[in-house]
């Protein structure tokens, strides 16, 4: 299975793909949360967290003997690499000024990837500010785009596809008090023409159509699907 094809596949014929974000730290809602996935309207499953406490590649086997949708690790750190998924979000933080974030952990992982023989796709990752100050955002040290600024936004995404990005995501952070604003969403898919993830606050499906219409090609969900299971049904109306 080529994910990065099917991305593009959907997106080709104007279909909209949401995310499940899983958090391994909160292993004991799992087997029903993962349950309620695969009969569900969620597409990828991605997994990985700015800090962790709970061993990713158990997670990530428990949930692969339990679904057959795709599993990416979007990874906070060099130590969330396993082989035992489909895929990897290779995140480069273009947002930031952290060397080590944008290229010296690549470099120290790049030789287990690829021993991992797992699909790698190269994301230019945008952390925006979002009200509050999230995990991301202490952990990696850098500072958010402030969410006033669609023209900083638009040209960090465009300098990443020149770079050769593969996919842009806007990253309010887990639990944000408010996601990425549509205007700037708007702005950034108008001048790039790769596929656009965004994420991080989205608590109801107005904000998710939302942010759809504005031209997010995929949304993660996360927090809402832990605090409210019966979240995914509702997710069966969304375009
Ligand atoms: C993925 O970090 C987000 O980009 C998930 O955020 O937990 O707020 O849905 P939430």
């Amino acid at each position: 299975m080529n994910i990065y094809k099917l991305i593009t596949d959907k997106v080709a014929n104007k279909k909209k793909i949401i995310a499940a974000l899983i958090d391994p730290d909160k292993i004991s809602k799992l087997p029903q949360l993962i349950k309620n996935i695969e009969s569900s309207r969620i597409d990828l499953i991605l997994i990985g967290g700015s800090l962790l406490f709970t061993d990713i590649e158990k997670t990530i086997k428990l949930i692969k003997s339990n679904t057959k949708k795709p599993v990416l690790i979007f990874p906070g750190n060099i130590l969330q690499v396993s082989d035992k998924a489909d895929g990897i979000l290779l995140l480069s933080l273009i947002s930031g000024r952290n060397p080590d974030l944008l290229i010296g952990n690549h470099v120290i992982s790049a030789p287990i990837i690829k021993k991992a023989n797992i699909e790698v796709i190269p994301t230019g990752y945008m952390l925006i500010e979002s009200g509050k100050k999230t995990s991301v955002e202490y952990i990696s040290n850098t500072k958010p785009i402030p969410n006033d600024k669609s023209d900083i936004a638009t040209a960090t995404a465009m300098a990443g596809e020149m770079l050769g990005l593969k996919l842009i995501y806007l990253e309010a952070g887990s639990g944000a008090a408010n996601h990425v604003p549509l205007e700037m969403i708007k702005k950034v898919k108008n001048n790039i023409s790769l596929p656009l993830i965004v994420g991080g606050g989205f608590r109801n499906i107005e904000n998710i159509k939302n942010a759809f219409k504005s031209g997010a090609d995929i949304i993660v969900l996360g927090s809402i699907l832990e605090d409210n299971i019966d979240f995914i049904e509702e997710l069966g109306v969304v375009y």
